[in-house]
């Protein structure tokens, strides 16, 4: 016997007789010096119980999705293993997850090395048991993923999981981790079926350990239809009965329909998105790429099915690739003459959109939220099969070619410009006061930390703030009329453009996709530079506003990300209502508050004004309703799923007006409460 399956044995004796506590597991290990991995199975799952956040990261509502994409990842691998074709996700009304695959079904056989347990209960109830029987498939397993179903168990007051398999259904039941039962056989599948296959995991979340339970359909469609697009073919189903919804994901096109489907309100270079599909060393390398006439890059780029949000080196390596052949391919042609400085690669992926997903055998996640890609040997390989099939796509395109070589040239004429009037705004930015801009009404004392700046939609709304502010840490910008579409325009223009200028100037920390790294001397955002860490926009409550809203949060998403990412992004919500009586005035901030109001006074003589503005207030009904931190209620915008984001982004800034206009009219009331 191996001295792991001996440690496993050990460890079920243990798990037999007590929960072992963290003292009991050490002393074994002392006394015995185990490997890593018996230490974790002699845990056992009281473990991820006792700390759940080591697991799955939180226990906040981002926790609990986690379960599902756990679960819905298992099946997953199954598909990839080219076993399952379908997933279906339920939330039912009680908050019950269901996840059903078409796959062959967990194996049920006892299993030898776990004292003759079913290898069905061990997968369930053993930490990092999946590992131990492999399906010889890459894994979905990324941060925070690819715990193990296991993990779900401990963390779910019951969990029942059945299986399809020899023409029988297999059934077990789990109350928080531990077998209610043993493994029985439910029933025999009916005739005409027996050849079905299958698993459907069914859990109930612990209240015990989630601060709620309630699932978000948004959330979870994201995540499925990410998954349809990374898996071509497969085909995911969600249905939340409470919300009433019911959608089915499955794009024969892959990757190459998720560029398309992102670049739909955009226009394309060339009709079909550049795309390759390689195996090298080990590690597969997909991915599609669609050159826009709009200015910004927007690189997706994902590892074993998990979105590596910071990078990495499958997105350094893909990257390269674009310099290196685009410059070669421009020398080449002539297009770029000896004495023309090579293209930056900022350059040369001017308005391109595109994925690149990588499967490696062994990923290493890094960085602070654990999505970034570390293992070295993936950039070459990337930048390899990347390079290669650029180039023939290029020989076997050349206008293309010519015009994505045309394209690049251009924005590197433009950055040099750009350059100039980023120094003549830097220069502006110091902290300096005599050089803010001259509306600005700024705070008086100088903490960032404690300053807030309200971004207000016009003179008369920034006059009535500007008497009605606290003016020792608010500072007041009016903003004149709608700022400019930073989606169609490239940066020297945004950087011409008075009113972003402006407001460059007054935060003072310049602009960027990222945050500058120690000493760099330019590229990126200063942060440390930033005047105030509450940048508040404040608009009206009406479609107009909601349209300055948009532009202002594009440009912090395009030009000034970090903002967004550090959470320093706010809305404020003014009242649409003021409802007045008896010489008394209360607000109420949606329609439903102003129903209750309207019951609760049912008895009085009211007069309801609806504020068109925030011009309508006076200075003091500003502030008590929509400025005084004691009372008001701020958004915080955050970035929670950049693949959404980019879809909201490119439907409210794309080129086509009628998607735009419907999205604005359905939203109009919620638009607030979108994470970006
Ligand atoms: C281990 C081995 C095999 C399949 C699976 C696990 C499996 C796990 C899950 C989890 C959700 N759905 C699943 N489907 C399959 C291979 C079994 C065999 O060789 O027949």
């Amino acid at each position: 016997m191996s001295k792991k399956a001996k440690a496993a044995k050990t460890a079920d004796k243990k798990a037999e007789k007590s929960v072992p506590t963290e003292k009991s597991s050490g002393e074994t290990k002392a006394a015995k010096s185990y490997d890593a991995d018996s230490i974790q199975v002699l845990e056992g799952l009281e473990a991820v119980r006792r700390r759940p956040a080591m697991y799955i990261g939180t226990t906040s509502s981002r926790g609990l999705h986690h379960l599902v994409y756990e679960v819905v990842d298992n099946s997953v691998d199954e598909a990839m293993a080219g076993h399952a074709k379908n997933i279906l996700v339920t939330v039912t009304k009680d908050q019950i997850v269901e996840v059903e695959d078409d796959g062959r079904g967990i194996p049920v056989a006892k299993h030898a090395k776990f004292k003759g347990k079913s290898a069905l209960e061990v997968v369930m109830t053993i930490l990092h048991a999946g590992g131990k029987f492999d399906r010889d498939s890459y894994k979905v397993s990324g941060g925070l993923h690819g715990v193990g179903v296991s993990v779900v168990n401990a963390l779910s007051e019951w969990l029942e999981v059945e299986v399809k398999r020899e023409g029988k259904i297999f059934y077990q039941k789990y109350k928080r981790g531990k077998p209610a039962g043993d493994v029985t056989t439910k029933g025999t599948l009916p005739k005409g079926k027996e050849k079905e296959t299958g698993t459907t995991v069914r859990f109930f979340a612990d209240s015990e350990i989630f601060d709620e339970i309630e699932y978000k359909v948004d959330i979870i469609r994201a995540r499925l239809k990410e998954l349809a697009y990374l898996n071509a073919g497969l085909s995911l189903t969600l249905v939340h009965e409470k919300e009433k919804f019911k959608e089915t994901y499955k794009f024969d096109g892959g990757l190459a329909q998720f560029v398309k489907d992102m670049t739909a309100n955009k226009s394309p270079l060339h009709s079909k998105p550049i795309t390759f599909e390689k195996e090298k060393g080990g590690v597969k390398v997909e991915g599609a790429f669609q050159y826009t006439d709009t200015y910004v890059e927007t690189l997706f780029s994902f590892a074993n099915n998990i979105n590596t949000h910071e990078g990495g080196t499958h997105l350094t390596g893909v990257r390269g690739a674009f310099t290196r052949v685009i410059n070669d391919y421009a020398r080449k042609n002539d297009l770029l003459k000896e004495k023309d400085e090579p293209l930056e690669g900022d350059d040369t992926r001017e308005g391109l959109f595109g994925v690149v997903h990588v499967l490696v055998p062994e990923p290493q996640f890094e960085g602070q939220t654990k999505t970034k890609l570390g293992n070295s040997e993936v950039k070459s390989v990337c930048e390899s099969i990347c390079a290669e099939a650029l180039q023939t796509y290029f020989e076997e395109n050349p206008p293309i070619a010519r015009k994505i070589c045309a394209k690049a040239i251009t924005a590197a004429q433009a950055r040099m410009a750009a350059k100039k009037a980023k120094e003549l705004t830097r220069k502006k930015n110091s902290l300096d006061i005599s050089t803010l801009p001259g509306k600005l009404a700024d705070c008086s004392i100088d903490d960032p930390k404690l300053c807030e700046i309200f971004l207000v939609e016009g003179d008369s709304a920034g006059g009535s703030a500007k008497q009605g502010r606290n003016r020792q840490d608010q500072a007041i910008l009016p903003l004149r009329g709608k700022i400019l579409n930073v989606e169609k325009a490239r940066l020297d223009k945004i950087l011409g453009n008075e009113e972003i200028r402006t407001i460059v100037t007054a935060l003072g920390a310049g602009v960027g996709h990222e945050e500058r790294k120690n000493g760099e001397a330019n590229g990126g955002m200063d942060m440390e530079k930033l005047r105030y860490h509450k940048v508040i926009i404040m608009t009206d409550a009406d479609v107009d506003g909601a349209h300055i809203r948009t532009l202002l949060m594009t440009l912090f998403y395009r030009y000034m990300r970090p903002l967004i990412e550090k959470g320093h992004i706010y809305i404020a919500q003014p009242p649409l209502y003021a409802v007045k009586y008896e010489g008394k005035i209360e607000y109420a901030y949606d329609d439903a508050e102003l129903d209750k109001i309207k019951k609760r006074l049912k008895e009085k003589n009211l007069y309801i004004q609806r504020y068109k503005g925030l011009g309508e207030m006076n200075p003091d009904q500003l502030w008590e309703t929509t400025m005084d931190p004691n009372r008001r209620v701020l958004l915080q915008v955050k970035l929670e799923d950049e693949v959404q984001a980019e879809e909201i982004m490119s439907i409210l800034m794309g080129n086509e007006v009628e998607p735009r206009r419907i999205f604005i009219q359905e939203n109009s009331k919620e638009v607030t409460n979108l994470d970006v």
